[in-house]
């Protein structure tokens, strides 16, 4: 298998392409897991330290996610027979009187494009649904965003009610968004703060303990 010709399919959003190659691999006998990890993962990746660096931009993380969405249409099913487990599951959605979501999807996209499994809870998300919804699929990690200076305090409500739940110890809260900082995540003590979509993975690889 060409590795490179599925990578770079990612990369350059070849929404047509992707699957196509995804079956090809499959033809040729290759273990889902393998053409998940060398090919679709590692193609997001390589977007994602570009876009980190302002090599490219939004539109074009967008047009990779749904190469990657394409390609994983495709290998779903597989994927389900074979048990390769994802990551981890993160439940994401945008904060309580919000209703912005081009960048928490694309940060939900990052994720999935990174092995992760994604709960979206979607926009105007109370702090009572966050933690339900963590506790009830019993994910390690719930991703915030807001867009609102106004609707940021949302974020402080979902942390403090965290705090006094019994499963606090094993689920961390990350918060993002424009006018999002680290102070801000510091001063209403969430867990973590990532200032773009590939940061946010790599902030949740951290906190997991995941290389
Ligand atoms: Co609104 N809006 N908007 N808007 N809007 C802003 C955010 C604003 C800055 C525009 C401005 O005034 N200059 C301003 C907020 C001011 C403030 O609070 N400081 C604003 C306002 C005021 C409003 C309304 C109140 C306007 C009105 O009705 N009077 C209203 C609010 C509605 C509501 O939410 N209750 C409103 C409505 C809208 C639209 C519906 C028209 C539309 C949203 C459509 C949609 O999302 N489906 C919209 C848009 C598009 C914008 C701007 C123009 C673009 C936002 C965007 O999608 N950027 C925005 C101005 C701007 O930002 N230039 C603006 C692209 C996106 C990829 O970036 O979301 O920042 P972003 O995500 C980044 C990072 O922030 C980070 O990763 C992403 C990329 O890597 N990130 C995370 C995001 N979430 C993360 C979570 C993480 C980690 C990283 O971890 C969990």
């Amino acid at each position: 298998m060409n590795w490179s010709k599925l990578t770079d399919s990612i990369f350059n959003g070849d929404i047509f392409g992707t699957p196509v190659l995804v079956k090809e691999a499959i033809a040729e006998g290759i273990a889902p897991k393998d053409i998940l990890e060398k090919g679709l993962i590692a193609g997001m990746s390589a977007v994602g330290k570009k876009f980190k660096i302002n090599e490219i931009f939004v539109p074009e993380v967008l047009i990779a996610a749904k190469a990657m969405q394409a390609g994983l249409t495709v290998l779903e099913p597989l994927l389900a027979e074979s048990g390769v487990k994802p990551v981890a599951k993160v439940v994401i959605g945008t904060v309580k009187g919000d209703l912005h979501d081009i960048g928490k999807n694309l940060v939900a996209m990052m994720f999935r494009g990174t092995g992760f499994s994604v709960l979206d809870l979607g926009i105007d998300v109370p702090p009572e649904r966050f933690i339900k919804s963590a506790e009830a699929e019993n994910a390690p990690i719930i991703a915030i965003s807001s867009l609102l200076t106004t609707s940021m305090p949302s974020m402080k409500d979902t942390v403090e009610l965290l705090k006094k739940k019994g499963s606090a110890a094993r689920i961390k809260i990350i918060i993002g968004g424009a006018p999002v900082t680290q102070e801000y995540a510091d001063e209403i003590k969430a867990d973590g703060y990532a200032p773009d979509a590939s940061s946010a993975v790599d902030k949740v690889k951290e906190l997991l303990g995941i290389r």
